[in-house]
């Protein structure tokens, strides 16, 4: 029995008086079951080891370990560049400032007296990559309250164009042969900050935000690559320029090449909303039956498929977990009909409704670099 399911249902229960979701069947990754066969893979290496999440440093999912819908507080993945603050709810104090009708101050309490929304959201780091066996991934339910509404009542001026979100984590950064301290920040566009999906969370899988997610708030903005969800959130400032602080102009930019206008240009920009992409994280042999399981995360828009492929043979339709919602992840599973002994090379593709299909590494722009590795992932494993 998975603990966290059990979990989930309490919450499920209080949080919505209703055990609808609970009441569906987790048929995609179930935890292994007696008799239940993990098939190693070929590409992983065999020193490859993921740590417990520890203080003060990054930590990634082993995704073959990947068993539940809702990733569990103490395993969801952790991207920190400036440390872990640890702020006193007591006298915490979120900002709103700058080009605004009325700045706005609020208390940790203040925020947990409006009205809550929940939402479930699964996202990546930009940086996540084949290397880590794409484990910078996590899907939630995430408690807390509406963005938009708070940005409309500080009431933002005609002119403004930028919304930036400052953390309380603060770093020296070298700049140009000059230290200078520098706290983790994004911007969004005023189009964007209005989304009405964004949240700021205040919970996280029913329990309070934890202090390694960024406690007591932070910013959600669901369909995004992670480093737009700003932790440990204190400031929103409104201004009427860019906002190109280093994890906006200096880290997690892309650089690919791209037709501009009919010319070929390259190009850099910053990771905003995530790529489709789609992978396979494990095989499962059961009774002598084998299942391939993987997970796809894209920004919201509806899927059409997941395929998979094994050695040469032709593409052939997973099935996607029904349960899955708009922002979060999809889990799917593939069963694999009279596998063979020996070694098999298996990739998994997502097609949206747009049509698009998840490329090959091969069809990729030249050097989308390092950031927002999304092109297909075959794997090797050995039966
Ligand atoms: N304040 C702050 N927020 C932050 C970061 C950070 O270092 N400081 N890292 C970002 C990055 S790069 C990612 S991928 C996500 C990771 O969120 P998680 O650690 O809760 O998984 O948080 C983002 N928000
Ligand atoms: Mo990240």
């Amino acid at each position: 029995m998975n603990p966290e399911d059990n979990g989930r249902r309490t919450l499920l229960k209080g949080a919505l008086g209703t055990g609808v979701l609970a009441a569906m069947p987790n048929l995609i990754l179930p935890a292994l079951a007696q008799g239940d066969k993990l098939i190693p893979f070929t590409d992983v290496p065999e020193n490859f080891q993921v740590t417990p999440a520890r203080p003060a440093a990054n930590h990634y999912l082993d995704t073959r370990e990947i068993t539940s819908y809702f990733t569990d507080n103490d395993d969801f993945y952790i991207i920190q560049h400036y440390g872990q603050p640890d702020i006193d709810e007591s006298t915490y104090r979120l900002k709103i400032t700058g080009m605004v009708d009325n700045e706005l101050e609020f208390t940790l309490q203040d925020l947990q007296n409006m009205a809550q929304i929940e939402q479930q959201v699964g996202f990546e780091c930009g940086g996540n990559s084949q290397r880590l066996f794409h484990g910078l991934i996590g899907n939630a339910l995430w408690g807390g309250v509406s963005l938009a509404p708070l940005l409309e009542r500080a009431g933002i001026q005609p002119g403004a164009k930028e919304v930036v979100f400052f953390g309380s984590d603060i770093g020296n950064e070298e700049i140009r042969g000059r230290e200078v301290e520098s706290a983790f920040a994004r911007g969004l566009s005023i189009e964007d900050a209005m989304r009405p999906e964004n949240m700021l969370a205040l919970q996280m899988n029913g329990e309070p935000l934890p202090y390694y997610h960024g406690k007591p708030v932070r910013l959600l903005v669901p369909g995004w690559y992670g480093v737009a969800n700003v932790k440990w959130l204190n400031q929103i400032h409104v201004q009427n320029t860019r906002f190109m602080g280093r994890f906006m102009g200096r880290d997690y930019v892309t650089l690919k090449k791209e037709n501009v206008g009919g010319i070929e240009r390259w190009v850099e920009n910053s990771v905003t909303m995530m790529n489709l992409k789609s992978a396979i994280i494990r095989v499962v042999e059961s009774g002598g039956s084998h299942r391939i399981q993987g997970f796809v995360l894209n920004d919201g828009t509806p899927l059409r498929s997941v395929e998979v492929k094994i050695d040469d043979g032709p593409w052939q339709r997973a099935e996607i977990n029904p349960r899955s919602t708009k922002y979060a992840w999809k889990l799917f599973n593939f069963d694999w009909e009279n596998a063979t002994p020996g070694d098999h090379t298996l990739v998994s593709r997502v097609t949206d409704i747009n049509g698009n299909v998840q490329a090959t590494q091969e069809e990729l722009p030249e050097k989308v670099s390092y950031w927002e590795d999304f092109g297909q992932f075959p794997r090797t494993i050995r039966i």
